[in-house]
């Protein structure tokens, strides 16, 4: 039973399925002015990463330009951008985070 037509010829429009959240990437973007180790400090205090794996998607960010720090869903995601855009502005770097839908 799909939905469609099961009782005495009303049609109901369901879906064949019911569908996951969608999930969202977080991503933190290079500059010039914000220190590496506020970075490294940020990623281990807001996405519970280790030093070593801190420091990595720090120099990554610094080479690339970006990267992904962490996939959430939208609310996590939403709380993690506000964390990072809140404590950078209060340190006076410009640092910025933003997500996007996978
Ligand atoms: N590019 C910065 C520097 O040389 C370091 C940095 C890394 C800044 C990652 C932001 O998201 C960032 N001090």
């Amino acid at each position: 039973e799909n939905g469609n037509d099961g009782d005495a010829g009303l049609a109901t429009k369901t879906r064949p399925k019911t569908r996951k959240p969608p999930m969202y990437k977080v991503m933190l973007l290079n500059d010039d002015y914000t220190p590496m180790e506020f970075v490294v400090h940020i990623l281990e205090r807001f996405f519970g990463l280790n030093h070593a794996q801190a420091f990595e998607i720090m120099l990554t960010v610094h080479k690339k330009g970006l990267a992904v720090v962490g996939v959430f869903s939208f609310e996590i995601a939403e709380t993690k951008v506000a964390q990072v855009m809140d404590f950078a502005r209060r340190h006076q770097h410009p640092l910025q985070c933003t997500m996007e839908k996978e």
